[in-house]
């Protein structure tokens, strides 16, 4: 079901501030950015210099909106890991498998995630307390 760890997010109040804490402090380095009107994020992909291509990254996830739910998650909890990400080959699978195990899912279909990947999440509730999202990233061309 799950290949591997694809990321690990946080949220931030400051994107420009907290790819500067993390190049500065961990020598991470920005592999992507873009802004996620639908999820209300901009957001920033960072890695460790010497993984290989496809490690886990760190996700950078500032809020555009206060109704997004970054907004929500920074009024609550402050700064801090909001959710953890796998991958998966075929994000329906994984779907169909989770819901079979009485385990809820946000979105009834896949979402555009990073990088035209396509997401899901399931409910932190039913998952330890964690926001576990799905990723099926694009295919690479
Ligand atoms: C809320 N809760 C969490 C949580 N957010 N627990 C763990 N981790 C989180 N991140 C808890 C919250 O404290 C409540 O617990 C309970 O869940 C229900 O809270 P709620 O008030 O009903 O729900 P909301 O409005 O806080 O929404 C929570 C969910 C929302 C998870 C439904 O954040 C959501 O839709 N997330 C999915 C989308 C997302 O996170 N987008 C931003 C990343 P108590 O107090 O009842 O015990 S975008 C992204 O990752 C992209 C683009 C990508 O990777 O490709």
């Amino acid at each position: 079901l799950v290949t591997a760890v694809d990321h690990v997010g946080i949220a931030v109040p400051d994107l420009e501030a907290a790819i500067a804490f993390h190049r500065e402090t961990f020598g991470l380095e920005v592999t992507h950015s873009e802004v996620n009107e639908e999820q209300g994020v901009h957001e920033a992909m960072l890695r460790a210099p010497g993984d290989a291509t496809g490690a886990t990254q760190l996700q950078l996830l500032a809020p555009l909106r206060e109704d997004s739910a970054i907004a929500k998650f920074l009024d609550r909890s402050g700064p801090g890991l909001q959710q953890l990400a796998f991958r998966v080959t075929d994000v329906e699978a994984a779907m169909s498998a989770l819901r079979a195990k009485g385990l809820r899912l946000l979105y009834d279909e896949p979402r555009r995630g990073t990088a035209n990947s396509r997401i899901n999440f399931v409910h932190p509730k039913d998952a330890g307390g964690v926001l576990v999202e799905l990723v099926e990233p694009a295919e690479v061309h």
